[in-house]
């Protein structure tokens, strides 16, 4: 008898890295994964924001807006903003503006949610050392989530671009936080970095739930040479942060 398992792709924060976006859904395929989520910043930072924005429109099942995802559409007094809207077009600009927030789903009988940021929206930033106030408004229900559903067991996050996983402890139960790091930006290493989820999908019966790091080496030249080519708003400092893994704004640790 074979048991069902299920595999989920989590991505985030590909930021216009198309050398990056390549390498981790080749591994993604040659695992044989389906189910690609993505946490959002499709955009942005990097040169290829149009190319990274369809192919993740074609191969992910879900996605959720990120802060660059909003920024960029909305921001009408940045050059930066305006530079790259130009870029994406008004058809690419609409489907940015009608993501969700967030996302529900079961697994191995646990409520998983995922969002960009954190349950406040998607421009609220939390940290792992951000306290136990914040790490436990993750889990909170809100008028950005949602708020007639299960309160999540398990939370999944973009953002900071740097990878981690946390239990946290709220009242006398133990949840699960992780952040699935960067795919085009990762500023805790210069590797591409996603997650999978292992489990049975859509089941309300406790089972096995993994959750797995990957790390991939990806052609830094390329994606520094695109950027270079391009002259985006910033390129030599984002040029910087995929050579050192190492935030612009040293040690203040964002994206
Ligand atoms: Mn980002």
């Amino acid at each position: 008898m074979r048991f069902q398992i299920d595999k989920i792709a989590l991505i985030s924060d590909v930021h216009g890295n198309m050398p990056a976006l390549d390498i981790v859904l080749a591994d993604i395929k040659r695992r044989g994964i389906d189910l690609i989520y993505n946490l959002g910043d499709l955009v942005g930072k990097g040169p290829s924001s149009p190319a990274t924005l369809d192919l993740c429109r074609e191969v992910c099942q879900v996605i959720v807006r990120g802060n660059w995802d909003d920024a960029i559409v909305k921001n009408e007094e940045s050059p930066a903003a305006a530079w790259y809207r130009a870029q994406l077009g008004a058809e690419r600009l609409t489907y940015l503006r009608n993501l969700p927030n967030s996302y529900d789903f079961r697994l191995s009988g646990k409520h998983v949610r995922l969002y960009h940021a954190s349950a406040q929206s998607e421009h609220h930033r939390v940290h792992p050392n951000s306290g136990d106030a914040e790490l436990q408004a993750m889990f909170d229900n809100t008028p950005f989530t949602g708020l007639d559903q299960p309160l999540p067991d398990v939370a999944g996050y973009g953002d900071i671009h740097g990878a981690y996983l946390l239990p946290v402890e709220i009242g006398n139960t133990t949840k699960t936080l992780f952040n699935v790091g960067s795919v085009g930006n990762p500023l805790d290493c210069t590797l591409a970095t996603y997650v999978i989820l292992t489990g049975i999908l859509d089941s309300a019966a406790p089972a096995p739930l993994c959750i797995d790091f990957v790390r991939l080496p990806y052609d830094i030249d390329a994606a520094v040479a695109q950027s270079s080519q391009t002259q985006q708003p910033d390129f030599e400092a984002y040029n910087q942060e995929l050579r050192t893994g190492i935030y612009r704004h040293a040690r203040k640790k964002s994206s």
